[in-house]
């Protein structure tokens, strides 16, 4: 018998997840759009979090590079209503190119448009504009989340702007994916407390970037991966497509874990550890549980990606 999605779900429940990230995004978006733009440039400029210079590559912003330029030549009172129409997600030509980059593009459109508007290349938010009290409570509650859970704020704000009428979900092929680490460069991965084949060769491939190695240990019927905060991502292929998009670069360094063997012969594996984002490289080390449904077989039925809601939890081995 095969165990339901929703069952799965809800394995290892005693997991505590960071919670404040979705509350707070949704006290974000009730805000009105100038406090949006002014609490994320503080949130941004102010809080010290350092992006890796190296991780923005050239090459992802390809696309980008032609709105920036665009951008660059436009008047500061068109600049400002560029972002404005970014925010509200109006529907604008640039605010539809933008809805139709990926994950990385979009991050790096802004970063760049960030170190513009840093050099005075591209209007500031005007010095002295005063955010609300409902804004000034949001960024308040930004400043005491942990780094993890902050970047996982600010990257969630940018993946939401833009216009996308067709809400496109990882079908954007413009990021050629990078080839994977050589076989005789990788790293074998050693978890205190787990053995499980599958979970063990999961983290290898993925520090490998090697995705289509990492889906051949999942099920091949309607296999399962559980972003944090998202629905699951159901399929192969829509996996690795989501994998090539979102996984380049990051660096998954489990550190524990607990299996955990069913009566039907499946099993249920915990892991906890960090993962660092290429964003912001060894600067951030989000605490993650990775949580495994495998089958009688051994092979990943369903896995879930949680972001933690404190360091301590990288301790709960608890059922
Ligand atoms: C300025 C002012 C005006 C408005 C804006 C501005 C610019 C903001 C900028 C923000 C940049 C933010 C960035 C955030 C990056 C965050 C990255 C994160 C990555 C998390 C990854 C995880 C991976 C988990 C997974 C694992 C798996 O095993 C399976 C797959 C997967 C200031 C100009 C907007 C520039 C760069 C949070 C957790 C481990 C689920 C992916």
């Amino acid at each position: 018998m095969v165990a339901s999605l929703e069952s799965v779900q809800n394995m290892f429940p005693s997991t505590l997840i960071a919670s404040a990230v979705p509350t707070t995004i949704a006290a974000f978006d009730k805000l009105n759009i100038e406090d949006q733009l002014a609490l994320l440039w503080y949130a941004y400029t102010e809080m010290g979090r350092s992006i890796t210079p190296a991780a923005p590559g050239a090459a992802r912003l390809i696309l980008a590079q032609g709105i920036l330029d665009q951008i660059k030549q436009m008047s500061p009172a068109a600049q400002t209503q560029v972002m404005r129409d970014l925010a509200a997600r109006a529907d604008s030509p640039i605010s539809r190119s933008y809805g139709s980059f990926s994950v990385n593009t979009k991050l790096g459109f802004w970063y760049e448009l960030g170190e513009m508007m840093q050099s005075g290349v591209v209007a500031r938010i005007p010095a002295g504009y005063e955010i609300t009290g409902d804004a000034n409570a949001v960024l308040e509650t930004i400043k005491s989340l942990d780094a993890g859970q902050q970047i996982t704020v600010l990257r969630n704000t940018v993946l939401n702007m833009g216009f996308d009428p067709a809400q496109t979900d990882y079908k954007k092929p413009e990021e050629p994916s990078a080839k994977p680490v050589a076989f005789s460069l990788r790293t074998k991965s050693e978890i205190a407390g787990v053995s499980e084949y599958a979970v063990l060769s999961y983290i290898e491939n993925m520090n490998a970037f090697d995705f289509k190695a990492a889906i051949s240990l999942f099920v091949t019927e309607s296999p399962a991966l559980q972003p944090p905060f998202q629905k699951p991502i159901i399929g192969r292929e829509a996996i690795v497509a989501y994998m090539n998009e979102e996984c380049q670069g990051l660096k998954m360094l489990p550190q524990q874990g607990i299996s955990e063997a069913l009566p039907d012969g499946s099993k249920q594996v915990k892991i906890t550890g960090k993962v660092q984002t290429p964003w912001f490289g060894v600067n951030v080390g989000m605490n993650i549980a990775w949580r495994f449904a495998l089958n009688p077989q051994g092979e990943i039925r369903y896995l879930a990606v949680d972001l933690l809601a404190s360091p301590q939890e990288l301790l709960n081995m608890q059922r």
